[in-house]
């Protein structure tokens, strides 16, 4: 073995002598790979073929029931000094999390397969692409590792030319929630992971990886790591402007990816161009811009919603060669979930569908699905050097008082907005779902140091020559007094994402207000939809008393990050604050 790879042969043989395995798999990710294990995992029962006339190469498998999910009460970021990791995480001194976890690790490997998995997040010659080793026991593991990352033998060869890269192990040990930790050594590039086979708790290149480790080392590297969609919006003379967003997990990434135009503008050669739909890597360019690559090679999407209605382009990604994560099954074996047409028979647990049991599908099941296979699926993303941000987006799920969409003022503004998100929690992670919370960047459960550094590093990107993207806000999810969504979002939301591109370009106004730039009359494309101007009027609504309160709130929040929470972002919340307090009551409605 050459000896750039001799770190990586030492640190397998440490985990061996740990973990006791029966059999040790180098993955090379080839077909023939890939095929003999999914003949095994049918032998298994990790897998179940699904109907091959309807879904060639498709396969469900079904979770342990307590393992459907994220479980941030057991993730913790492991810093030698407490205060590195932040309020924001979880924390545990790195010994005694070692020593934790390496208890349960020890011999849990007995009797079965350690897979080692070379992979490299972003394209293999992207100079933003970085690599990891994941050592698993699951083949589950390794078959949605292959679809998500650049596995095997490239990687390798990458690995062994720079001889640096993450090290991640994981065991799904006995699948006890009891005995479950996830944790993270970013001082030791280092990720440790046991007892839950779940999507970002086990797929180690992705959240643990991409996100908590990545964005420690983007911190010091100067570029950022960002739980962020990245989409390319071609205009009818043939402009792409490409814009990143970050809405927290289960909120809408994967759907604004993949947006399909609303008729009119397919009519006038609107295009849209997805590019990632998950994590964004980005950093500055020579010429002042900043350059963003997604570094996933897949798709861990959500089941439930997806229809032909709502994301026509996932629904036909998944035609074929995709896994299946705890969705429902019909009568002849295809896989469901709600929001198809059609009926279960069998549902996520494998019993016989009954709705008193709840929803037949698992509100979190997932379909993981090479990027290759989604019809828009960008040229671009495989660009080594990536592609240029024209806005970055933030939102989350805001039943009341946050507008359709506003812009801020500048690049602080800005930070201050993202930092400022909060969204109702969803089935993405286990607890309580529908409950608001703050969720800065929509990175609480994956920034993986202190978000008072976290958010002075944002600010540090504002320097003299730099042409930073314009920052915007949405939030698709407002309720009227129905209980109803308010705006129709899904391709419709294409029409806010040209009104933020007009703006960019320097074509419309809008109207300013103390939160930052909203649509002026006249500025949304609206033919086509059936919008009330009573609805729209609430959509663009600004509640005075309500922003008061708000700013309070949020001061109190960056507040509690103490003596780490740069000044600017403070002064940034009074500015807004002030603005608010000395504006007239209501603002004008908009609507025409
Ligand atoms: P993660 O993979 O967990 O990070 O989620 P994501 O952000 O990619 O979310 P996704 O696009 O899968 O959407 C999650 C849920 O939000 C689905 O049930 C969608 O139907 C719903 N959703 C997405 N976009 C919209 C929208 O514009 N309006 C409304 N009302 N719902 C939406
Ligand atoms: C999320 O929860 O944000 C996801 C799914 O994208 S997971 O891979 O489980 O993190
Ligand atoms: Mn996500």
């Amino acid at each position: 073995m050459a000896s750039k790879l001799e770190a990586l042969q030492r640190w397998v043989n440490e985990v061996v002598a740990l973990t006791r395995p029966a059999h040790i798999h180098w993955c090379d990710g080839s077909d023939a790979e890939y095929r003999e294990l999914v003949q095994q995992m049918l032998q298994t029962g990790d897998l179940i073929e699904l109907n091959q006339q309807t879904h060639p190469g498709c396969y469900l498998h079904r979770s342990n029931p307590s393992d459907v999910a994220r479980v941030e009460h057991l993730t913790f970021v492991c810093t030698k000094d407490e205060n590195d990791a932040g309020p924001n995480n979880h924390w545990m001194a790195p010994a005694d999390a070692h020593a934790k976890i390496d208890e349960l690790f020890d011999g849990c490997m007995e009797g079965r397969t350690l897979y080692v998995i070379p992979y490299c997040m972003g394209p293999i010659e992207s100079p933003l692409a970085r690599c990891g080793v994941e050592i698993t026991d699951s083949p589950y593991v390794v078959a949605n590792m292959r679809t998500m990352t650049r596995m095997g033998a490239a990687a390798l060869a990458r690995i062994e030319r720079e001889g640096s890269f993450v090290k991640g192990l994981h065991s799904i040990g006995e699948l006890d929630p009891e005995r479950r930790f996830i944790m993270h050594f970013p001082e030791e590039l280092t990720i440790k992971s046991y007892g839950s086979g779940y999507g970002g708790n086990a797929l180690l290149g992705k959240k643990c990886h991409a996100l908590r480790i990545a964005s420690w080392q983007a911190k010091s590297e100067g570029w950022l790591a960002e739980h962020m969609l990245i989409v390319g919006i071609e205009n009818p003379k043939g402009e792409t402007h490409y814009v990143a967003a970050a809405f927290p997990s289960a909120c809408g990434k994967t759907n604004l990816a993949m947006l399909i135009p609303p008729e009119g503008y397919r009519q006038d050669g609107w295009k849209v161009w997805t590019v990632g739909d998950d994590i964004c890597w980005m950093r500055p360019g020579a010429d002042g811009r900043l350059y963003a690559i997604n570094p996933e090679a897949g798709f861990f999407g959500v089941a439930p919603g997806t229809s032909d209605s709502s994301n026509p382009n996932a629904l036909a990604s998944i035609a074929r060669d995709t896994i299946f994560t705890n969705v429902a099954v019909t009568a002849d074996n295809q896989p469901w979930w709600e929001g198809l047409p059609g009926t279960p028979v069998t549902d996520w647990q494998g019993r016989p569908y009954d709705p008193a049991n709840g929803p037949a599908a698992h509100p979190n099941s997932r379909f993981t699905v090479s990027a290759k296979q989604c019809p828009t699926w960008s040229p671009k993303a495989e660009d080594a050097q990536g592609v240029p941000l024209s806005a970055i987006v933030f939102g989350g799920r805001r039943p009341s008082l946050v507008p359709l969409v506003f812009e801020a003022r500048d690049w602080a503004h800005g930070v201050l907005v993202g930092g400022a998100m909060g969204s109702e929690t969803t089935a993405a992670a286990t607890g309580a779902v529908g409950v608001l919370r703050r969720d800065s960047m929509a990175m609480k459960p994956f920034c993986g140091y202190h978000y008072g550094d976290y958010f002075n590093h944002w600010l540090s990107f504002d320097q003299p020559g730099a042409k930073l993207p314009k920052i915007f806000h949405v939030n698709w999810f407002r309720k009227g007094k129905d209980g109803k969504f308010l705006w129709p979002g899904f391709g419709d939301n294409l029409r806010v994402l040209e009104w933020m591109i007009a703006r960019v370009e320097g074509k419309v106004e809008g109207e300013a207000t103390p939160i930052g730039t909203l649509p002026a009359e006249g500025e949304l494309r609206l033919d086509g939809i059936d919008l009330d101007s009573a609805a729209l009027n609430e959509l663009l609504d600004i509640d005075q008393a309500g922003w008061k309160a708000e700013l309070d709130a949020i001061g109190e929040y960056l507040h509690s990050f103490g003596s780490r929470m740069p000044t600017r972002l403070l002064e940034e919340q009074q500015r807004v604050a002030k603005a608010l307090a000395a504006a007239e009551p209501q603002r004008e409605a908009v609507a025409s």
